[in-house]
Parts: structure tokens; sequence; C-alpha cells
């Protein structure tokens, strides 16, 4: 039996996608979570000197990109033909886009600065990129279905995490109702059958 160890830092970031597909897929793995304080140690050994790494069978496999794609793979969750796999990269990448100069703003020190940027943010690039995301959902099924085909993917994972921490920021959160088809897959994820179960079992985290 394949054995499979996350090593990530104690939170949903780039981690939780990874963790999302191994629990989809049925796999027990070993979910190795670090603090800050634990981190210098930890840095030091790691070919990137950053997480997240997931050894399959021992193999180490560096990025989160390439982590969640061959999981997306091996357990089905990436379409089902090389367009759908091609639209779903879109979808995670305009997400990547969209989450990582926002969830940066959370290290700015303190809340002042990090609602400043994430309003510069959110009303510059960060809207058209929503806006992208809710025209590509509108695409298939009127919206009412996933990104892609006919059951959850890689796309709609990415799409959950990254919108809970939209959530979860104080600009942000105000101004998520702009997009209602975009939360209503949200909430249809998280009542998913095979998906909140996880969900309901995971440690909390805003981000
Ligand atoms: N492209 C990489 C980026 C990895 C990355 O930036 N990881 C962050 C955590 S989300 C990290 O290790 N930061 C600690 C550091 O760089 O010291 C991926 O997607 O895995």
């Amino acid at each position: 039996m394949t054995t499979y160890k996350l090593q990530y830092f104690d939170g949903r970031g780039r981690g939780e996608v990874i963790r999302m597909l191994l629990s989809l897929g049925g796999k027990k793995f070993e979910d190795v979570r670090y603090s800050m304080a634990q981190w210098g140690d930890v840095k030091k050994d790691l070919p990137l000197a950053q997480l997240p790494i997931l050894y399959v069978d021992g193999k180490p496999l560096c990025d989160s990109s390439a982590i969640s794609s061959y999981l997306a793979r091996e357990f089905g969750y990436y379409g089902s033909n090389n367009w759908e796999a091609a639209l779903i990269d879109q979808v995670v990448g305009v997400i990547i886009d969209l989450w990582t100069p926002l969830v940066m703003t959370i290290f700015l020190p303190d809340e002042a600065a990090q609602l400043a940027k994430q309003k510069e943010i959110f009303d510059g690039k960060a809207h058209g990129f929503l806006k992208f995301l809710e025209d590509a959902l509108c695409k298939n099924k009127e919206g009412d279905g996933f990104f892609v085909g006919d059951k959850i993917s890689l796309a709609d994972l990415n799409f959950h995490t990254s919108w809970e921490t939209l959530q979860n920021l104080k600009y942000t959160e105000k101004n998520l109702d702009k997009y209602p088809k975009l939360a209503a897959l949200q909430a249809r994820l998280s009542a998913d059958k095979d998906l909140s179960g996880y969900l309901a079992a995971r440690p909390k985290h805003n981000v």
C-alpha cells in the first residue's frame, strides 16, 4: 500500500488542497504540521527551504501545484480529457494569482495596513479574477454545478480553500456578495457528501 506523508505548516495555506485530495482519495496520511517556532530547525534540511513537501512511499515531491496535480490525476479529480484538464489548470492558475497577494497581507504589521492593502488588491486585479471565475463557473451548467465537468475537480478544491480565506480577511469578507454563483458553489462543496466529513473533522484555521 502506498504511504503518504505531508510536511506543512499548521494552517490551510498551500497544504489544504493536498489534504483534501488525500482525504477524497480515501488515503490515510501522516499530516505533519509545523509551528513557526519549529520552522528555523526544519527549514535547513529541506530541498527548497519551503513547504509543502509530500513523501510518496518515502520519495519527496515539492511544490504545492505539482503535488496537487499529481494527486488529482491519481485519484480522478483532473477532468475526463486533456481540454478539461486545461480548463481546470486555468481556474487553478487564476485562483493562485488571486489568493497569493491577498493572503500575504496577513503578514503586514497592523490591521489598518492589512485593510488598506486588501482593498487595493481586491478592488484592482482581484475583482477581475473573481469575475472571471464566476463567468467560468457559469459556462458549465449555468453555474449550478462545478467549474469543469459533472463532479468535483482540483479546480473546485482550490476554489473552496481560497474562498474560505477571502471569507476570513477583513476587507474581502464584506465584498463577496457580488459573486452569488461562487458563494453558492462554496456552500455546495461544503455540503458535499464526500468532502463534508473531512471539512468537519480538520483543525480550524483562518488561512
Ligand atoms: N511555489 C511553492 C511556494 C512554497 C511557499 O512559498 N511556501 C511557503 C509556505 S506557504 C513557505 O515555505 N514559506 C516559508 C519560507 O519561505 O521561509 C509551492 O507552491 O509549494
